[in-house]
């Protein structure tokens, strides 16, 4: 069973998020999605609209993913990679090259953004002000 692994913070979640999801999961049988938890997102200089909860019970209901865990820090990636046995790890290519330190433990695919959408341009979009883009 080829497993993939994904990051972020998906929060309102859109249809740039699904077309992201669906490519992942096209790429193996098993998606896993780590996303940030509310603690991370400030770290990442980041507010979600959406709690933790509501944003992995969201996730949890997308066809394309099978798995769910939280995202608590920038250094668990190596460790998911081992800890849950992935072939091959997943971005938008928004953060191209940024973790190519993963490429001795496992295939790293950036995948082009979906042009048009973001949680940014929702919330300018209905007057929800914010202080970083995502
Ligand atoms: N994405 C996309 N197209 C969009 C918007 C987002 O392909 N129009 C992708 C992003 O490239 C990312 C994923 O959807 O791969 C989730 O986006 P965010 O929630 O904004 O993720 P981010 O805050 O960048 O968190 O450790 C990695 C970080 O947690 C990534």
């Amino acid at each position: 069973m080829k497993k993939v692994i994904t990051y972020g913070t998906f929060d309102l979640l859109h249809w740039g998020h699904v077309h992201l999801l669906e490519r992942a999961k096209s790429l193996g049988d098993y998606l896993i999605v780590a996303i940030s938890t509310d603690e991370f997102n400030r770290i990442k200089h980041k507010e979600a609209y959406h709690s933790y909860e509501h944003r992995k019970y969201i996730l949890e209901a997308i066809k394309y993913v099978d798995e769910v865990i939280p995202e608590t820090n920038w250094e668990q990636k190596k460790t998911d990679v081992e800890k849950y046995g992935i072939d091959t790890f997943v971005m938008g290519d928004d953060w191209k090259g940024q973790f190519d330190f993963l490429k001795d433990q496992c295939e790293v695919i950036y995948l082009p953004r979906t042009e048009g959408i973001s949680t940014s341009q929702i919330k300018n979009d209905l007057n929800i002000t914010e202080d970083s883009k995502n």
